[in-house]
């Protein structure tokens, strides 16, 4: 039951965009693989800081969760409501201008509404570089990657969203607005508060706006796809790879077979660029300062080593931005296919990379052996030992009796992930899907230091409850 009273309240202490209707209140509502369903008292869309900070005291009062939300692309579950609809949804699209540039201290002030691609290519406007890079880039916001501090495809460079952000501007959950945009590499003032809501998935407070570190732009890039036998000959290609390279290897990412297939079939202008098919294929990417013919010198040796030494079996490079562009396709597609494709079970795992071969191939004997006909649609960053070890029913098995199997796969993958010292969690977060399997795999010492952390910040315990660390109710 929607609370009226409480909403004409919330509409009378915040003057900006309310959603009540449940039609234009439905996109905010679901996630993106449309897994879980909830309801919202309202859905808010502030346009500065300040509303935000007037929001969360009006949420204070009122004893309102709150869940914040950017592009809504995140895969665990962490960005939409519950099904109580007692929650606000807090969607931060509106705050997304970016304030500043520097382009000689290399920062870029956002707002954390702002897209992704509208800060790379602001970066690229003023001939500067922003890393961070996603498939979901079209629609993910900066609030959102430093909230789950994103990965992606060039991590192996640059690092994750973590490493790129030098300050913050935050609403506190009591509706305090801390300013800590600071854009300096050197600051040893305290506790570098600013790691606290990095990657907390929206449970301690409200990032408003960051300042980003920007970099050179590369004066050249090559890209190349690689077909190879194992994710062992991926590993020996990555050491020669990276003897050749070093930092100009701004991207090593793997593909199954299975990946490729599911983005020949659902991705109308995909093409497999080999005659033949191939168990496994690496996307590589060099970013070079010096310009294309050195460029193309480093890598075609770098290449030409590994044919002779029978890592890779073909190879193909691109020679124009639009080749690049459909090899990358290949890659930055697969989620999107096996959407296309049906339900999937996804797991965002690190290994230490020596070890992801062996993870691989034992862990695909198990999940094979015990769900026969299983797809094992594996893909990711191995230059930075994380594979989404994804995997898709069997043709012809019924989805929804794949998906009761979840436990038991996840329990297979879980497993392995200990075993090699990994973890279930790189780059995606925790949200709901991972929170209990998290919780009963963190060391008691842990969690209590977590849970410290989130009563101190948030005692009431508003800001997107359940998410990441279990509740109260959700652990009797
Ligand atoms: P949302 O999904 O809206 O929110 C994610 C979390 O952040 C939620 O907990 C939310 O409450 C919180 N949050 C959002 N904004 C704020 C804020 N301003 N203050 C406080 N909390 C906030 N992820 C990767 O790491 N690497 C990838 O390569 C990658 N590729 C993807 C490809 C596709 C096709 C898709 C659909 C997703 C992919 N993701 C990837 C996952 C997702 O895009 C990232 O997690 C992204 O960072 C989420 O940003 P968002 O703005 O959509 O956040
Ligand atoms: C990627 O690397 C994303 O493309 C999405 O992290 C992974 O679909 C997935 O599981
Ligand atoms: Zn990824």
């Amino acid at each position: 039951v929607i609370d009226s009273t409480k909403i004409a309240s919330l509409r009378a202490a915040f003057q900006g965009r309310l959603i009540t209707a449940p039609e234009e209140q439905a996109p905010f509502l679901f996630d993106w693989r449309k897994r879980w369903k909830g309801r919202a008292l309202a859905v808010v869309q502030p346009d500065t800081a300040q509303d935000v900070a007037s929001i969360l005291r009006w949420c204070n009062a009122t004893h309102t969760p709150i869940v914040p939300q950017g592009g809504n692309t995140g895969l665990v579950g962490a960005s939409t409501p519950d099904p109580s609809g007692t929650a606000i949804v807090l969607s931060l699209a509106r705050l997304n201008r970016v304030r500043s540039v520097d382009a000689i201290n290399n920062t870029l002030v956002a707002e954390a509404g702002c897209i992704l691609a509208q800060v790379q290519q602001t970066a690229a406007a003023h001939s500067r570089l922003f890393p961070l890079s996603l498939a979901a880039e079209g629609s993910c916001t900066i609030g959102g990657n430093l909230s789950t501090n994103a990965g992606g495809v060039q991590v192996l460079r640059y690092g994750n969203a973590r490493e790129l952000c030098l300050g913050l501007e935050v609403v506190t959950a009591q509706g305090e607005l801390w300013d800590g945009l600071r854009g300096l590499r050197k600051d040893n003032t305290g506790y570098d508060l600013k790691h606290l809501f990095i990657g907390a998935e929206g449970t301690l407070g409200v990032i408003t706006a960051a300042s980003l570190k920007l970099f050179a732009q590369p004066a050249a890039q090559m890209t190349s796809l690689a077909a190879l036998r194992s994710p062992t000959h991926a590993l020996g290609l990555l050491t020669l790879a990276q003897k050749h390279l070093g930092p100009a290897l701004t991207a090593f990412e793997l593909m199954s077979r299975n990946c490729i297939e599911l983005v020949l079939r659902h991705i109308p202008a995909a093409q497999d660029p080999f005659s033949a098919q191939h168990p496994h294929y690496v996307l590589l990417e060099a970013s070079d300062a010096e310009g294309q013919d050195h460029a193309q010198a480093r890598f075609e040796a770098m290449m030409h080593e590994a044919l002779e030494a029978g890592l890779i079996d073909d190879a193909v490079v691109a020679s124009s931005l639009q080749q690049s562009a459909h090899l990358w396709a290949l890659r930055e597609n697969i989620t999107e296919a096996q959407a296309k494709e049906g339900k999937n079970i996804k797991h965002d795992i690190s290994v230490p990379i020596s070890a992801i071969d062996r993870f691989v191939e034992q862990t695909n004997a198990t999940l094979e052996q015990r769900f026969p006909g299983i797809r094992m649609v594996v893909f990711g960053h191995l230059g930075d030992g994380n594979l989404h070890y994804n995997v898709s029913p069997a043709p012809g098995v019924d989805p929804e009796q794949f998906m009761q199997q979840e436990p038991e796969v996840n329990a297979v993958v879980y497993e392995a992930v200990a075993r090699f010292s990994g973890s279930i969690s790189a780059e995606h977060g925790i949200g709901l899907l991972k929170r209990d399997t998290n919780a009963a795999l963190k060391s008691p010492v842990e969690l209590a230091l977590m849970q410290t952390i989130k009563r101190a910040l948030d005692p009431l315990g508003l800001m997107n409850p359940g998410r990441v660390l279990p509740t109260a109710e959700s652990l009797r």
